[in-house]
């Protein structure tokens, strides 16, 4: 019969509660400061009319009156539309994007973008592209035979 815990296993259980109440933290962190969320149905469009719906009926590039920039894209079997998103540097981008088809995932190389595109549903990211140049985008969720072509690039002018 146990009477007690070993010290070991004390250690370990502390760790154990300590990584939890952390892990917890981190969830409440992303929810509540960071605006983290799952989707939501407010953001939800019909995925048969995406090019009858507004923003994604003129998919592209808007620059704002207050500097800021949206990127409309629509993704699809098997390209971006459009392909090349065009900004001045220190321009925040907020990308909205949405899907037709299938499931993709958009992902800016050398940038912490990376968000699902499920279809019919509006997905909003937002990046500042501080210096000039040109960064790649990637469909990282395997959608078909064709997705290994799914590039496109934002570029970012001086
Ligand atoms: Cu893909």
């Amino acid at each position: 019969m146990i009477k007690t815990l070993d010290r070991y296993e004390k250690i370990i259980l502390g760790l154990t509660v300590l990584g939890l109440i952390l892990g917890a933290g981190a969830i409440a962190l992303s929810v509540l400061e960071a605006g983290i969320h799952l989707p939501t149905i407010e953001d939800r469009i019909d995925p048969a009319a995406v090019r009858d719906t507004a923003p994604f009926d003129e998919p592209g590039v808007t620059i704002n009156s207050d500097g800021t920039a949206t990127a409309v894209i629509i993704a699809q079997t098997w390209l971006w539309e459009p392909d090349t998103i065009e900004v001045p540097a220190g321009t925040e981008v907020e990308f909205v994007l949405t899907s037709p088809d299938v499931l993709h995932g958009f992902h800016i190389w050398d940038t912490a973008v990376n968000a699902m595109v499920i279809p019919g549903q509006v997905t909003r990211v937002t990046q500042t592209f501080d210096n000039p140049g040109e960064f790649g985008i990637v469909c990282h969720e395997y959608c078909g035979i064709g997705h290994h072509t799914m590039f496109g690039r934002v570029l970012v002018t001086p």
